[in-house]
């Protein structure tokens, strides 16, 4: 579908669902000078929106008329799907772009994708790498996958949330690429988790242990570790760069010393045995990125 944008800075977009992070996207389209037009099932959800700007649409298909662009930020799939079937809402989506940065998985993705392009309409996936507040900030970021040509055409309009990076036209891209993210991230809360809990089992002061030590030890490690591992998980060679997994799981120190303090070992645990098993496996001299391995194998696919 062919999508001119004659002026970014003003362009009609409605958001549907105006929870915290669909007011927060909202309030950034108005700040950027867009023409924004604002639905909630529950209607007062809105008030804020309206006195700053934005007009009120009382039915899901009035807002989709009104927008060129069409932001969904709803809790789920499951509730999306209702959206689209309002009275007249079917009519209205034709010719539109409709970007939902609804989470969920890629087959929710690329199963909406055909019902909406069904309709006549262009269909973005967005996965946001950002929390309400730091909506329109610098370290904010939105993964989105679908129809390119309606990314090239309101790049500048998405920009307004976030910097904006496209990452192919499969829509399920952003979904899973949205989750290997948050599997990283909550794979580093884990870590603080175990870490915190050994300092304060000792009395330490966790913000100060945080602040002055772990940070500046995960960054250092996130940065001269993981592009290796990264390669080596591209090319299955897992060679080791100078601490080889035997020598990791030699004795069982973090384990032993957890259970004296006191401290579970229910996180730290599953990664160790993976680590274990890896070495029982012959891959001893091998570095931690091969238990990769064990995780997903090499050519196993989906
Ligand atoms: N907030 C965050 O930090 C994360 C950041 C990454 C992306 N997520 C996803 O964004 C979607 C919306 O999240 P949210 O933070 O806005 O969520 P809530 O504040 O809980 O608002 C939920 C909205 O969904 C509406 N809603 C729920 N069920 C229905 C339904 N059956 N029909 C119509 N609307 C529905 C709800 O409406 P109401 O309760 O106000 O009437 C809110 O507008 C989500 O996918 C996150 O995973 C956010």
């Amino acid at each position: 579908m062919e999508h001119s944008v004659g002026n970014a800075a003003r362009t009609n977009v409605s958001v549907l669902g105006l929870g915290d992070m669909g007011t927060a996207l909202a309030a950034a389209l108005l700040a950027a000078g867009h023409r924004v037009t604002v639905w909630n099932r529950t209607a007062r959800k809105a008030d804020a929106l309206v006195e700053k700007g934005a007009r009120r649409a009382l039915t899901p298909a009035e807002a989709i008329a009104a927008g060129e662009v069409v932001i969904v930020c709803i809790l789920d799939y499951a509730a999306v799907g209702p959206l689209l079937a309002d009275d007249g809402a079917g009519e209205a989506l034709k010719g539109r772009v409709v970007v939902n940065v609804t989470n969920g998985s890629p087959a929710e993705a690329r199963e909406l994708a055909e019902r909406v392009s069904g309709l006549g309409a262009d269909y973005l996936d967005g996965g946001i790498m950002a929390v309400p507040e730091i909506i329109g900030q610098p370290q904010a970021f939105v993964l989105y996958s679908g129809a390119e040509v309606a990314f090239r055409a309101y790049r500048e309009v998405l920009d307004a949330f976030a910097r904006s990076v496209y990452l192919g036209a499969d829509p399920g891209l952003a979904p899973l690429n949205d989750l290997a993210l948050l599997s990283g991230m909550y794979g580093m809360f884990g870590g603080f988790l175990h870490a915190a809990g050994l300092v304060r089992s000792a009395g330490g002061n966790v913000a100060e242990f945080t602040r002055e030590l772990l940070v500046p030890w995960l960054r250092a490690m996130a940065d001269s570790q993981l592009p290796a591992m990264a390669e080596q998980a591209d090319s299955g060679d897992y060679g080791a760069t100078g601490s080889n997994l035997a020598m990791q799981v030699s004795h069982d120190a973090i384990g032993d010393v957890s259970r004296a303090q006191g401290v579970s070992t229910e996180l730290f645990g599953p990664l160790w045995e993976l680590m274990k098993r890896r070495v029982a496996d012959g891959h001893g001299a091998e570095s931690v990125g091969g238990v990769l391995e064990l995780v997903h194998p090499r050519g196993g696919g989906a």
